[in-house]
This record gives structure tokens, sequence and C-alpha cells, in this order.
């Protein structure tokens, strides 16, 4: 039985610079920011709040080992970041991401869901 508050939220976003600029934050995800899904997702999808730059913007899944389940590479479109991950056992997983915006600044969070009732 996975303990219990790590299915507690952790959401944390790093601003490396001012408010001036609109930098992408995360907006929502699916599934959802500290979440728990009787069905386990085949992929994470982030939607972030600006474009992002593809070659500087990545994102791990990983499980309360702290193994990663995703399958590598994500896709990025515009706003969207979408990784696969593997078949999820009931369990809690931790999503950190690190992208870079189109405004050249970066930023970073995480955030876990939980696989299960
Ligand atoms: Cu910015």
């Amino acid at each position: 039985m996975r303990i219990a508050t790590l299915a507690t939220t952790t959401f944390l976003t790093l601003m490396t610079a001012s408010f001036a600029h609109a930098h992408a934050f995360l907006d929502h995800a699916e599934p959802r920011v500290g979440s728990t899904v009787a069905t386990a997702p085949s992929e994470v999808v982030l939607f972030f709040s600006q474009n992002l730059e593809q070659a500087f913007s990545s994102v791990q899944v990983s499980d309360a080992n702290g193994a990663r389940v995703d399958q590598g590479k994500p896709q990025i479109s515009a706003a969207t970041m979408r990784v696969g991950v593997k078949q999820l056992p009931p369990g809690t997983y931790r999503v950190r991401w690190h992208v870079l915006s189109v405004d050249t600044h970066t930023t970073e969070g995480s955030f876990s869901f939980h696989v299960g009732r």
C-alpha cells in the first residue's frame, strides 16, 4: 500500500525572472494536478500559458520509487507538451517539467497524481 502522504499534492513553480514577462506557467494538466484517477492514463499532457521551445523543454514522469515511467521524448505543439507513459499500476506518480518559453525564460515545477482509488 502506498503511503498516503505521497498523494498530497505538491505544486511548485520556480520563477527565474520578474513578473514583467508572461513566462510559460503550467496552466493545467491531464491527469489533473494532484488528482486521483481510477483508470491509468496512457499519456500525461501539460498545458502551459505560453508557447514552448521544443529543443529545451522536457518532462519526466516517475513512480514512487523514482523509476522513470514515461516513454522518453515529449511531443510539443505550441503551448502543449505530452509524453506517453508505460502501463501504470495503482500508485502515486510525480511529473517534473522544465520548459523554455518563446520569450526565452525557463520555468520548472512538479506535481503528482495518483492512479487507483
Ligand atoms: Cu518570461
